[in-house]
This record gives C-alpha cells, sequence and structure tokens, in this order.
C-alpha cells in the first residue's frame, strides 16, 4: 500500500501558507464552477484557481477565428432554471465570445468569481499525510492548504506542439488555435498556413478561407465532418427551444452522450429488419437535422459493426462529395476507402468547409502522400521538395487531450511518485474520478469518466454531482482521507479497455485511444459505456458503502 512508503510531504521552510481551505479547486470552466457553487451550497469553505483572468475555460483560451461550439446553444448551459430561464443565445451553436456571455451571466446570478483566484496558475501539489492535506504551490510562489484537492482542468487545457523540424526558422508567425492571442490577429489578406484538420482546424480553415490572399491547408487524415446546420434564433424560435427544457435536462442523465436524444430515438436501437431504403430515408433525415444526430442519434451498432459502419460512411462520403468540384481533392477530404471507421473519432461540425476547397485561393496538401520535411525561414516544404510560401502559420493540432491537464502539474502522492510517472504505462482512474496513491484528490471530465464522449455541461454535472456527494458524505461522518484501492483503480481500467475492445474505436489512431500524442499510451480515455451505465456504476458504489473507496 502506498501510505506503508508514505514520503512526508508537509511544508518546507520556503512555505507560507495564503489559504487553508476545505476544498481547493483547479479550474474555472463548467466542471469548476459547477464544484464551486455545489460545494459552497454544501457548507465547505472553497476557493477556485484558475489560470486565465476570467471564467470559461476552454472558451477563455479558444477564441481563434470560427471557434464556436460543436453542442446546441441549449443543451450547452448548466441545468439550473434560474440560470436557463433568462439565457438565451442568439445562433444554435453559440461562438466563443458568446459563450464567455454566458459565463458572465451565470457569473452575476451566482456571484462566483468573489470566490475564483484568477491569473492563479497551479503548478505543484504534494500530500501531506501527516495533516491530510494537500500542499498546492501556484505558479506566482503561493502555498495554499486543503483537506481535498478537485481538479477540473478539463479535456483540452494541454495545447500539443508538434514536434516539426524548423519550427523555430519560420520567419512568419505561428499561432496554435488553444494560445490565439486574447487581442485577435488580422490575417485578411495574408497567405496562411495551417496544419490540423479536426474540429479546430475545421473552424478555423471555413473562416480564413474567404479572407487570406491564399490558404495552404495541410492534412493529415480527413476529417468527416458533419452539417452544423446553423441557424439565427429569433424571439419565436428561442420561445419554442424553452419547451419542454426541464424534461430535456432530465434526459440527459438517460443518454449515451448527455444530450436530449439517443441512439434509440431517432434510429432504433438497431438497423435489424429495416431494408437498406428505409436506412437510407433515416440517414437522409438525419442529416436534414444535422449536429451530432447523424452521430449519436445514429444506429449504436454503427460502433461495432463494421458492415452498417461502412453504410453509414458511404453515405457521408457520397454527401460530402456532391459539394466539391474537383473529384481528385474529392477524394482526399472524402475517400472512397474509409480512412477509418464512421465515427470513432470525434466528429466535427462544419458550415462551409468543403467549399472552402472550390476557391482558386484555396491548396490541400495530402501529408499522408507529402509529409512535412521541415519548416523553413519562408514556409513549410514538404517531400515533394514543394516549399509552401507563407507569412503566418496556424497550428490546429490538438491537445495532450484529457489527462494532459492534469499531469501538466507536478503532483506527488503518498508514494512518492508524480501522477505523470504513475500515468506513464496508462491512466487508471477509479469511477473516473480518483487514483490510487493520491488521496483526497478528485477530479471531473477528467480520464475515464464519460468526459470526450459526451455534452461537456451534462458531464459536469452529473459526475459532479457524484463527487460534491461524496465530499459531503465524508464531511457528515467526519471522516477526512479517502482513498480509491489499486484493486477498483485496475478494475475500472480492465473495464473501459474490455469494452472498447468489442468496439471499432480501437480501429482509429483518436485522441479517444490516446494515439494523438506521440509516446503516450494508447488505450480509451473515456469512458465509453456511456453516461447511464456510468451513474449505474457510481450507484452501485454508493450502495455497498462507496465501495472501491478506503475512507477513514
Ligand atoms: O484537435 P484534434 P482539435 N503533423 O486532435 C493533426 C474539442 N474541440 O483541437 O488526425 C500534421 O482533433 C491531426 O491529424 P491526425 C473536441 O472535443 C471542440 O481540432 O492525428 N498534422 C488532426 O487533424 C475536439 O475533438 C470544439 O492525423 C498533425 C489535428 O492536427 C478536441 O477538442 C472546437 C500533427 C488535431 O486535431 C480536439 O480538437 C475545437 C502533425 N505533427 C476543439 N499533429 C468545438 O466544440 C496533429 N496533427 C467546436
Amino acid at each position: 500500500m502506498a501510505s506503508a512508503t508514505a514520503v512526508s510531504n508537509g511544508p518546507t521552510s520556503g512555505d507560507v501558507i495564503t489559504e487553508e481551505l476545505d476544498v481547493l479547486v483547479v479550474g474555472a470552466g463548467f466542471s469548476g464552477l459547477y464544484q464551486l457553487d455545489r460545494l459552497r451550497q454544501m457548507g465547505f469553505s472553497v476557493k477556485a484557481y484558475e489560470a486565465a483572468p476570467a471564467l470559461g475555460g476552454v472558451w477563455y483560451w479558444n477564441c481563434y477565428p470560427g471557434a464556436r461550439c460543436d453542442t446546441h446553444g441549449p443543451l450547452y448551459q448548466f441545468s439550473r432554471e434560474e440560470l436557463w430561464r433568462d439565457w438565451d443565445f442568439d445562433e444554435l451553436y453559440p461562438s466563443w465570445d458568446k459563450l464567455r456571455a454566458y459565463f458572465h451571466h451565470v457569473d452575476e446570478k451566482l456571484g462566483l468569481s468573489r470566490d475564483i483566484r484568477f491569473n492563479t496558475r497551479v503548478t505543484e501539489a504534494r500530500f501531506d499525510e501527516a495533516q491530510r492535506r494537500w500542499l498546492v504551490r501556484t505558479e506566482d510562489g503561493r502555498t495554499a492548504r486543503a483537506r481535498y484537492l478537485v481538479l477540473c482542468t478539463g479535456i483540452g487545457s494541454k495545447p500539443h506542439l508538434p514536434d516539426i523540424k524548423g519550427l523555430g526558422d519560420f520567419g512568419g508567425l505561428v499561432y496554435h488555435t488553444a494560445q490565439w492571442p486574447q487581442q485577435g490577429v488580422d490575417l485578411a489578406g495574408q497567405r496562411v498556413g495551417v496544419i490540423g484538420t479536426g474540429a479546430s482546424g475545421v473552424q478555423v480553415i471555413q473562416e480564413l478561407g474567404p479572407i487570406v490572399s491564399h490558404l495552404t491547408v495541410f492534412q493529415r487524415t480527413p476529417n468527416l465532418a458533419l452539417p452544423m446546420r446553423q441557424r439565427q434564433l429569433d424571439a419565436a424560435a428561442k420561445r419554442e427551444l424553452k419547451v419542454g427544457m426541464k424534461e430535456k435536462y432530465a434526459k440527459r442523465a438517460r443518454t449515451f452522450g448527455g444530450y436530449e436524444y439517443d441512439f434509440f430515438d431517432y434510429a432504433g436501437a438497431s438497423a435489424e429488419g429495416l431494408s437498406p431504403q428505409q436506412v437510407q430515408a433515416m440517414y437522409e433525415e438525419y442529416w436534414a437535422e444535422g449536429g451530432f444526430v447523424p452521430w449519436l442519434g445514429n444506429f449504436a451498432e454503427i460502433w461495432t459493426d463494421e458492415g452498417r459502419n461502412l453504410v453509414a460512411y458511404e453515405f457521408w462520403r457520397d454527401k460530402v462529395r456532391q459539394r466539391i468540384a474537383d473529384p481528385a481533392v474529392a477524394e482526399k477530404l472524402a475517400p472512397t476507402v474509409p480512412p477509418h471507421p464512421y465515427g470513432v473519432k470525434r466528429m466535427s461540425l462544419e458550415q462551409a468547409y468543403y467549399e472552402v476547397f472550390n476557391q482558386d485561393n484555396v491548396r490541400l496538401v495530402d501529408l499522408k502522400e507529402t509529409p512535412i520535411e521541415r519548416v523553413t525561414a519562408k514556409g513549410v516544404l514538404t517531400a515533394d521538395g514543394r516549399e509552401h510560401e507563407l507569412d503566418a502559420l496556424v497550428l490546429a493540432t490538438g491537445f495532450d487531450m484529457v489527462s494532459g491537464g492534469l499531469t501538466a502539474i507536478d503532483i506527488k502522492g503518498t508514494a512518492g511518485q508524480t501522477l505523470r510517472e504513475k500515468w506513464k504505462p496508462g491512466v487508471s482512474a477509479y469511477l473516473g474520478s480518483m487514483t490510487h496513491g493520491f488521496p483526497n484528490m478528485l477530479f471531473v471530465y477528467g480520464p475515464q469518466a464519460p468526459s470526450g464522449l459526451s455534452n461537456g455541461p451534462s458531464c459536469a454535472e452529473l459526475q459532479g454531482e457524484e463527487i460534491a456527494g461524496l465530499l459531503k458524505y465524508m464531511k457528515d461522518r467526519g471522516r477526512t482521507r479517502i482513498e480509491s484501492t489499486d484493486q477498483a483503480d485496475k478494475a475500472w481500467r480492465e473495464r473501459v479497455d474490455q469494452y472498447v475492445e468489442t468496439t471499432l474505436f480501437v480501429r482509429a489512431d483518436s485522441w479517444y485511444m490516446s494515439a494523438n500524442i506521440p509516446g503516450k499510451v494508447r488505450q480509451m480515455i473515456n469512458y465509453p459505456a456511456g453516461i447511464p451505465d456510468y451513474l449505474e456504476r457510481w450507484r452501485e458504489s454508493k450502495a455497498a458503502g462507496y465501495a472501491g473507496f478506503s475512507i477513514s
């Protein structure tokens, strides 16, 4: 057991304790704010530490051109009626600045800011076994002490800067989408290159295509993007969207991804017994609906049945190809043979992505055919000897997803091992909320929880409620130490691994499978069996007096 070899980890002579708390929350996005609000209500002394100067998490950092939410606005909010009752977005899929305005609205209602330390990046945490408390150090040299550490660092808080030769030699400016200058960048009329065609890449490409003088898109894997069907919302549409809101929010706990619809609702759980014509007719319906419906409203078996998956892919491919003028470009963006099964990489939503490639000023470079040799002072040199001259280079290369925000902090538990070291051979986290050797440390919307396979606010609230409930349980019984058992962690990892082996997820090099970061162990990083199953596991644990945790 870790405690047998415990290291002291107490304060050093250099530590001046600036704050004593019951709970220190890291992060002020959806998960962190939910924790802050609920734990305050439960009578804990709690503060949230946030690296940014404002609320919003990813919506503070991701302000690149075109950044907007892939979940329809009505369900991309907290479910408390006093928060949604008098809030409306003007578009179905809100942009980053409107999401910031939403967080401002939440703050005005709940007064969260008074308990948030902004511009405060947590760099280090040590569990002091003697005190049963965490010592938490920040970049600016302060130390706080808290009984519990609740990490709400989000799934996309550690940008991935690819190791491309010569990147530092580039004479123009380089921007990662998640480190975009807050004051904006005027790229109109410039020659711009974008590396990466994930959700961020799609958005920035469709936005920049019409305004730059030349756009070069460096694509490694085509994105199977779905139509967003964005629309402006007038007063009547806003009223209409609010009808049945309470039921929609309640339903999130009963659907795979925490939306108000599920596989079953649109398609019936199975395509069994349907004729090919009936399947096509359904697919037409989903396509017209847009958003994630052709994905999370599809037949559940598209994730397990190769034949059915191919039908879904071919439908998508044929729809998309109609929009691309040049057949050679169409073959690269929507290939005849699927680059990977449909829907097993995170799907993205697009508005005019495919049309952008019909513009004369846009060139698609297939990195599978002509990989990048190096970045030069003038641009990007590819293996065919061509130097793509650029004024600016955008890295839409993603993140060390889900676990990266946690392992970026130097966290040491009871065995003297850091979290980064512990998870080097792969993540194991009981209920996606705790890991053995790190007592009194919990995480929300992190590894092996529904997280990246769910609607963020839904996971923040549903998992968040379990975490808050657990801390309340501890408080009510005068308990001061909780730790998941090694056995429970391992069993949880096995459950995730075994489940995913039955699916086609394993067939793509996705961030779901942690395959986007060189050196990261390949494993499903989210809980893949859906929210209802996940909540059932919590219920089981609670019914047995929080089985899987050792509490003292
Ligand atoms: O990152 P990604 P993202 N050389 O990892 C390519 C959420 N999100 O920022 O596919 C060349 O998906 C990489 O290629 P490949 C959402 O959950 C949400 O776009 O690995 N290319 C890929 O094309 C999303 O899924 C929203 O072959 C390289 C791209 O870079 C998640 O965040 C908006 C490369 C990275 O795509 C991440 O999205 C934005 C290299 N060395 C993000 N390294 C909304 O809700 C990587 N790539 C709208």
